[in-house]
């Protein structure tokens, strides 16, 4: 079998051998110690000079991992990756900026890192790149002349088209996005909003298979939810639940019921609005006063990214109202905890709620959502209260699905599943954990690598006869930088 490429912006960190949890993580690191492989990204370091990679191999798996110099990090991260493409992709062109400058820095991040990974490369690798931060990443290795099959998954939603032309270079970012041999999104209304791009944009042509035809370029595109492993996360919860932190909580509690969120702390969760409704059950429904708390832990990320040093204050403003609203001596209504958590406590705690309170504004999937399910004790379990607008919702119709913008319907929903009767609770757990078990983390990855494998060899020959009938349709959008010429070069000249 070929060898596994992959390359994502961060390559998670090895302790043991064992990387940091996340989807991502776990999913990619089973397919590449299945067939031997490479993962290449950012080592998370700013250095003062980028050399070559550092290489370090564990088994049969090799890390290749760069560092990034302080511009690099500023314009390619902090930038355009997630001070444009991060709010946009997530429907908040209002916290969204865009510096021609920044695009210019991810497109040379991008050819750069492009560049270190081809000289690793051999002729029969497969290539699997991740997320947004390198939307560009496999044009750039098409100009390198690599002909490598080259796949792509999304992370993040993709947004609708006017969404996107809010993002001043869209053209030219879809235009490198099918150089791709597949495109996968999490649901289908991400691949959808793709599919609308292209054709309202009359960029191309797309089959009932969802093979696209664009740019002068052949392409599968498709739906590839991202899951979890349903059975290891229910044993985490169960094995963990005697850890010093999860025996606090239940201390803490004293019989009281729990609302658990946990959430990286980013504008897109919906934290805010998450309080604000839990507030409105607090004054709608007094019975509930002194019987029930949220506990939410998020801890911060992207720091240095002002939108985000924004909505930290913004919540712990809220914690502190909410809760000089109306705190008793014996009860706290909101925990805000600010701090992360071993993943297989973290189930454990999930286990111990009553209620997990998942309300993101916008989320490509949302693996907090599976998580809460999986860990929650069969007999017992407790209730998943699920944004519509995470990717999630699609697949977990067990849960109370609400609009997060309508705090009071979200508040009308953590009352009913406060109260929800004990079969009605089992039906819903056994739906949506048989929904997980059909769908794991093996399912998604197996099911991209399959249709990587199968278009690349399958197609190579259509593919090429096509985009040669075709060249007509490669409409020349330049992909180079500097993007434009500034306007006080060309007032120079
Ligand atoms: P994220 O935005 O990071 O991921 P999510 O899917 O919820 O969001 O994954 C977060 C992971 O981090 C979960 O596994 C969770 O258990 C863990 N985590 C969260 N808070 C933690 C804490 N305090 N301590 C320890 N662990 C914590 C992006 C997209 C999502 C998509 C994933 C995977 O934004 O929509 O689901 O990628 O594709």
């Amino acid at each position: 079998m070929s060898r596994l490429i992959v390359v994502s912006n961060r390559v998670a960190p090895t302790q043991e051998g064992r990387p940091a949890a996340g989807g991502l993580a776990i999913g990619v690191l089973d397919a590449l110690k299945e067939t031997g492989g490479l993962w290449f990204g950012w080592s998370g370091e700013i250095v003062t000079q980028s050399d070559g990679p550092a290489i370090e191999k564990q088994g049969n798996v090799t890390y290749a991992t760069v560092g990034l110099t302080r511009r690099d990090y500023d314009q390619y991260y902090r930038g355009f990756s997630n001070a444009t493409l991060w709010p946009t992709f997530h429907y908040r062109t209002d916290l969204s900026r865009y510096d021609r400058q920044e695009y210019a820095g991810y497109l040379r991040v991008n050819i750069a890192l492009a560049t270190q990974l081809k000289a690793l490369l051999r002729p029969d690798d497969i290539i699997w790149v991740h997320d947004y931060h390198l939307l560009p990443f496999g044009r750039a290795l098409r100009d390198l002349g690599v002909t490598n099959p080259i796949g792509f998954f999304l992370h993040i939603p993709f947004p609708v088209p006017e969404m996107l032309r809010a993002v001043p270079p869209h053209a030219e970012l879809v235009h490198a996005m099918c150089s791709y041999d597949v495109l996968g999104f999490q649901t289908q209304t991400d691949s959808q909003a793709f599919i609308d791009y292209i054709e309202r944009g009359g960029f191309g042509s797309v089959s009932s298979e969802g093979m696209v035809h664009a740019f002068g370029r052949l392409l599968k595109v498709g739906a590839y939810p991202i899951g979890i492993y349903p059975d290891a996360v229910a044993k985490a919860a169960e094995q963990f639940s005697d850890r010093k932190s999860v025996a606090e909580l239940r201390e803490a509690a004293g019989g009281r019921k729990l609302i658990m969120s946990v959430d990286r702390l980013d504008y897109s969760k919906g934290l805010v609005e998450r309080f604000q409704a839990f507030e409105r059950l607090l004054a709608d429904v007094p019975h509930w006063q002194g019987k029930v708390s949220l506990v939410q832990i998020a801890p911060p990320t992207r720091s240095d990214v002002q939108t985000y040093q924004r909505i930290r204050q913004t919540l712990e403003g809220e914690a502190g109202r909410i809760n000089g609203r109306f705190a008793q001596l014996d009860w706290t209504p909101i925990q805000y905890l600010n701090r992360k958590y071993e993943r297989n406590v973290l189930m454990a705690l999930f286990r111990l709620s009553q209620v997990g309170y998942v309300t993101p504004l916008r989320d490509g999937m949302n693996l907090v959502a599976k998580e809460y399910v999986a860990s929650q004790d069969p007999a017992d379990p407790g209730v998943l209260v699920l944004s519509q607008f995470a990717g999630a919702a699609e697949q977990l119709p067990g849960a109370l699905v609400v609009n997060p913008f309508d705090l009071s319907q979200m508040a009308d929903a953590l009352a009913c599943a406060l109260s929800m009767p004990l079969n009605e609770r089992k039906a819903r757990h056994a739906d949506m954990m048989a929904r997980l078990r059909a769908n794991d983390l093996s399912t998604w990855r197996d099911a991209f690598l399959d249709d990587l494998r199968h278009v690349a060899a399958a197609a190579s020959v259509t593919r090429r006869a096509v985009e040669l009938a075709d060249k007509s349709l490669d409409v020349p959008i330049p992909f180079r930088y500097p993007v434009n010429r500034p306007a006080r070069e060309l007032h120079r000249s």
